[in-house]
């Protein structure tokens, strides 16, 4: 049976976007699609971070859920954090477009992403390939613009 989950995400600006996830069955790729509206035009960062928790805004949920304890890396790359999912592009009108087909995310398991928080971000995700430090850690993608716990769908 299918499994579904979806995520709305909201900040403190005027960045808001859904995102709903599909899978055929654990071990199956995992299927994203949907929209995210406000944003400057061209890439931003797109991760699933390791907490559902958004007491402190986007912030308490965490670093990018990394469950293997691996570098950060891009979506196609076998090092990366699970959550990795490298950046989405928005058009001059300011919306990104989601269709990604991801093979490491899993919505069953022991490293499910239900329940862990979508963060979309300010800069473009340099997937690990940046001459710094940070980039092994978070990709520089800056800020976190809006975000939203992943639920269970209907
Ligand atoms: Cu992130
Ligand atoms: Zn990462």
């Amino acid at each position: 049976m299918a499994l579904k989950a979806v995520c709305v995400l909201k900040g403190t600006g005027e960045v808001t976007g859904t995102v709903f996830f599909e899978q055929e069955g654990d071990g199956a790729p995992v299927k994203l699609t949907g929209e995210i509206a406000g944003l400057t035009p061209g890439e931003h960062g797109f991760h699933v971070h390791a907490f559902g928790d958004n007491t402190n805004g986007c912030m308490s949920a965490g670093p990018h859920f990394n469950p293997h304890n691996h570098t950060h890396g891009g979506p196609t790359d076998t090092v990366r954090h699970v959550g990795d999912l490298g950046n989405v592009t928005a058009a001059a009108d300011s919306v990104a477009k989601i269709n990604i087909q991801d093979e490491i995310l899993s919505l069953a398991g022991p490293h499910s992403i239900i329940g862990r928080t979508m963060v979309i971000h300010e800069k473009a995700d340099d997937l690990g390939k940046g001459d710094n430090e940070e980039s092994r850690k978070t990709g520089n993608a800056g800020s976190r613009l809006a975000c939203g716990v992943i639920g269970i769908a209907q």
